[in-house]
């Protein structure tokens, strides 16, 4: 399969050279290598988002998938992943989406560990709406709704996940293509729950590019994924904050093998999925006249 096969005649509305670009492209780059891989089909590949800027990547990619509500991407995952497990569920949004109005989805989604993906376009703002406050914006941030700046620390998705039991939590950056690459193809592989908080600096409401492009380093081979405690202390070494010069972490911070939701579920075990209906739709739509 080649890459143009996944690109769609719309518009690109993003601003120009936003940088959700990097992930539509980091993402698009995972889906072919894992189908050319025989990993996954590309009839199997759901997107499923929400609305915002980010969330827009789903006009972009030529596979199917559902545009839900805001802050609803990952309940939306887990109905489809149920309704079909055989399918390659990726839900993608921002955020604001998913920290804010989604965020209890988001701790049940890492509790529950259904096997399905999903990548926040970490803008740390509300990009869509021009730029109010999210609960990943840093302390000290000022809009046009907090004029007198965020008094709050910001939350860290990255040691929420991982205190609510995630078993994939990486960190990418949608300006390191490459490596976003490799981290969303590992994420997409992974059986469980796989999420990934991609820093994605908003050029109009939030460029956080300078900050990113000194301080960011890739997490190498000497940090354990298997371990939760030293996970979790690669996590706090950066508090989503700018008042400093802090080394940030990108790379998988943990990794485990858990069982998923859907095996858990003896109903969700038979492929009650695969059973042919035969739908009569004439009788069905007669009962609409
Ligand atoms: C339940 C609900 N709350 C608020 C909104 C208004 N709204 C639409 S897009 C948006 C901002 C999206 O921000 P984010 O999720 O961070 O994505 P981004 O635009 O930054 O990619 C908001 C607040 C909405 N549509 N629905």
């Amino acid at each position: 399969m080649k890459i143009e096969k996944l690109s769609t005649k719309e518009e690109i509305t993003w601003c120009p050279g936003c940088s959700n670009n990097g992930i539509l492209q980091a993402s698009k780059e995972a889906i072919v290598g894992l189908v050319n891989k025989n990993k996954i089909k590309a009839k199997d590949v759901t997107i499923v988002t929400g609305v915002g800027c980010s969330p827009k990547i789903f006009d972009y990619v030529n596979v199917n998938g559902f545009y839900g509500l805001h802050g609803r991407v990952l309940p939306v995952c887990l109905g489809i992943k149920n309704g079909n497990p055989k399918l390659t569920v990726i839900g993608f949004a921002g955020d604001g989406g998913t920290y804010a109005e989604g965020i209890a989805h988001f701790i049940h989604a890492c509790r529950y560990n259904a096997n399905f993906t999903m990548i926040v376009h970490n803008n740390q703002v509300f990009s869509l709406t021009t730029g109010q406050a999210t609960p990943t914006s840093e302390k000290g941030f000022v809009d046009g709704s907090t004029p007198l700046g965020i008094k709050e620390k910001p939350l860290n998705p990255i040691v929420l996940a991982l205190e609510s039991g995630a078993s994939f939590v990486a960190r990418g950056y949608a300006l390191d293509v490459p490596h976003l690459k490799n981290l969303i193809k590992q994420a997409i592989a992974h059986k469980g729950f796989a999420f990934v908080d991609v820093l994605q600096p908003c050029l109009i409401f939030h460029n956080t590019t300078p900050y990113f492009q000194k301080n960011i380093y890739k997490l190498d081979k000497s940090h354990d994924i298997s371990d939760l405690e030293r996970a979790l202390q690669k996590a706090k070494e950066w508090d989503y904050c700018f008042d400093k010069d802090t080394k940030i972490p990108i790379g998988i911070f943990y990794k485990k093998r858990k069982p998923t939701f859907e095996e858990q579920w003896p109903q969700l075990k038979k492929p009650w999925y695969n059973i042919k209906r035969e739908i009569d739709w004439e009788r069905i739509i007669e009962k609409f006249k």
